[in-house]
């Protein structure tokens, strides 16, 4: 197919003035097969942009260039008309301004490069809740990683109407006649790379960065900033959660999503194998849930993506065995270290290293006889990806790719938070909850910030979604509000709100492994165990100034180790001193950011914890 044959007249005449913007050398319409997979991965090995592991089928380890390792939020934007729309954290250009110098660079970005015209659906395809994008790329690393992370290719044309996201997407490297990129990965330098949101327009222009979300414009571009405009412009829910499928004994069924900042574990909470007898966590998505009012007026999610793009350090069988497995065949590796053998090692991997590795810079190096590395000398790059399709994970739910979704019972948010947020508790009502999820967090610690001023200071990010909102947050704040009104629903039909903290520290208790106070990993079943049972109103609970909490004995600890049914009052209790002043950094700290876009409802529901704390 070329693009001659196009039949969608908008998608057409939109791809024909970006070729002639970027003038490519030649322009592939992609298919999405197995072949054309084949060839394209071939033309990055021929190139030296990937290497074949002998130890895993049909998987590649790609080597990124340093500057261009990770998402770069100072260097992403969301363009609306009005600065006061893209609220006060994101960061905003004028889209005059903005088109006006992204053109200038576009103008013949792709020369010595082939424009490969990506058709792909967010979500099952057909499902009333997926969305469907073109995007248009001069990296063969984005058509293989999107071809595992979303449902693309000719499969997708029936289902592609006027109201597609166009996504434009250039590695920001044209080559000079005959120039080669010689092994070398294409991408501009950081002042060049833009990664910009038109929310008015519903499009997406990336250039100067090939890696992850700047590139996989399905992702956070597309599936979160533009899906969080669409939602709220449609009534319904785009966020940053993963999605889980909970079995209790006797084989009743709940399904929870869950928002978490960074480093919280959440894609291990989707994988989560049980500890206690008769549960089952099986999973629907690991970063993004995409919630509808269904008829009955309960929210139904579906998962946008078809594939995972998992941070790789720290993936361990410990840790989150069913990762590995879904990772072990068809998989894309970028930033690991590369063994003798011919498969791939990181940090955290739960094992150590034999003789030489290639580290994730291309240097050879004697591998260290611990698993660990010091910082800044890893083998593996810490933002290490796999990009493997769901399909392959032992824990997939059956019904993972239902096109109504499944129905919800729960929300979760959390963060790191060594001091006074307990374990678990949950919101009295859903604007309570939502008051839980403007206030998540994780502690800044000397490992995540550079400035030792701020450590001990909540980095708050709620609802997990602060890089990834197409709009003012405090307008979002509204559009939840807003959701728990709608007429199609109400109380009894919405989700259970639910804030989680597994990070709870006592660093001078000897016996808590690396001072946590709760096990975390399989062990947090017990926890979804006290939640499943909330949402169907057990008696499992007492009421207290934070919200409702675990009565005595109701959390399960049979096999908990001693250690930890030591430390468990304590992670159940409230903590009044610390919730206050948690209070006090709400008020003056955080809520002014928003200013008038701040809902009543949420200024009412701190007032209401501070007089309930002060009692
Ligand atoms: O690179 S991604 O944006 O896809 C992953 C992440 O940073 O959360
Ligand atoms: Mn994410």
């Amino acid at each position: 197919m070329t693009v001659n044959d196009i039949k969608n007249a908008k998608i057409k005449a939109w791809v024909e003035e970006c070729v002639k913007m970027c003038e490519p050398d030649s322009v592939v319409v992609c298919d999405g097969s197995r072949a054309e997979y084949d060839r394209l991965m071939k033309k990055c090995v021929d190139a030296g942009l990937a290497t074949p592991l002998a130890k895993k089928p049909n998987s590649f380890l790609f080597r990124s260039l340093p500057s261009d390792v990770a998402r770069v939020e100072n260097r992403t934007f969301i363009s609306s008309v009005k600065e006061e729309d893209a609220g006060p954290t994101n960061h905003w250009i004028a889209p005059k301004e903005l088109k006006a110098t992204m053109k200038g660079l576009y103008k013949g970005c792709m020369h010595g490069r082939t424009m490969y015209v990506l058709p792909f659906c967010m979500g099952p395809l057909g499902s009333p809740i997926a969305k469907y994008g073109v995007e248009l790329t001069d990296s063969e690393y984005v058509v293989l990683n999107m071809d595992i992370m979303t449902r693309a290719g000719e499969q997708t044309w029936q289902y592609l109407g006027d109201d597609f996201i166009p996504c434009l997407h250039s590695v920001g490297k044209p080559l000079n006649n005959g120039e080669k990129d010689n092994g070398i990965w294409p991408c501009a330098d950081v002042d060049h790379k833009y990664i910009s949101h038109f929310p008015e327009e519903h499009l997406i222009w990336s250039y100067g960065s090939g890696y992850g979300g700047n590139a996989l414009l399905g992702k956070k571009c597309f599936a979160l900033r533009i899906a969080t405009v669409l939602a709220r412009e449609e009534g319904w829910l785009a966020e940053h959660m993963l999605i889980l499928k909970l079995t209790n004994p006797k084989g009743e069924v709940k399904y929870i999503t869950g928002a978490f900042p960074s480093a919280c574990g959440k894609t291990n909470l989707a994988m989560l194998i049980p500890t206690i007898p008769g549960w089952k966590v099986e999973t629907v998505g690991d970063d993004i849930a995409w919630m509808k009012f269904g008829k009955d007026g309960r929210l139904y999610a579906i998962n946008p993506e078809a594939g995972f793009f998992g941070v790789a350090p720290g993936t361990s069988e410990e840790s989150n065995k069913n990762a590995l497995v879904a990772a072990s065949k068809n998989t894309i590796f970028t930033n690991c270290a590369l063994t003798e053998d011919g498969d791939v090692w990181w940090e955290g991997i739960g094992y150590p290293a034999k003789g030489k590795l290639v580290d994730w810079k291309g240097n050879v190096r004697e591998a260290l006889p611990k698993d660990k590395s010091p910082k800044g000398e890893e083998f593996a790059h810490p933002n290490a990806r796999f990009t493997a399709p769901a399909k392959q994970c032992p824990c997939i739910a059956s019904d993972w790719e239902s096109p109504e979704g499944v129905p919800i019972s729960a929300i979760l948010f959390g963060g790191r938070r060594p001091s006074t947020i307990p374990l678990v508790h949950q919101a009295r009502s859903w604007a309570h909850g939502v008051f839980l999820g403007s206030i998540v967090g994780s502690e800044i610690t000397a490992a995540s910030t550079i400035n030792a001023a701020d450590v001990g200071k909540i980095r708050r990010d709620p609802f997990a979604i602060i890089p990834f909102c197409g709009y003012n947050m405090g307008d979002y704040f509204q559009h939840w509000i807003d959701v728990g009104n709608n007429p199609s629903t109400n109380a009894d039909k919405l989700p259970k709100i639910f804030y989680v903290n597994w990070f709870r520290k006592d660093d001078d208790n000897a016996d808590l492994p690396g001072g946590f106070m709760w096990p975390g990993y399989g062990e947090n079943s017990r926890v979804l165990a006290w939640v499943f049972d909330r949402c169907d109103g057990k008696d499992n609970f007492i009421d207290t100034p934070i919200g409702y909490m675990p009565k005595e004995g109701a959390l399960n600890t049979d096999g908990l180790s001693d250690c930890y049914k030591k430390a468990l009052p304590e992670i159940l209790k409230v903590d009044r001193e610390g919730w206050l002043k948690e209070v006090k950094d709400i008020r003056e700290n955080h809520y002014p950011k928003f200013g008038k876009h701040l809902p009543k409802e949420l200024s009412a529901c701190l007032d209401d914890l501070e007089t309930r704390l002060s009692k």
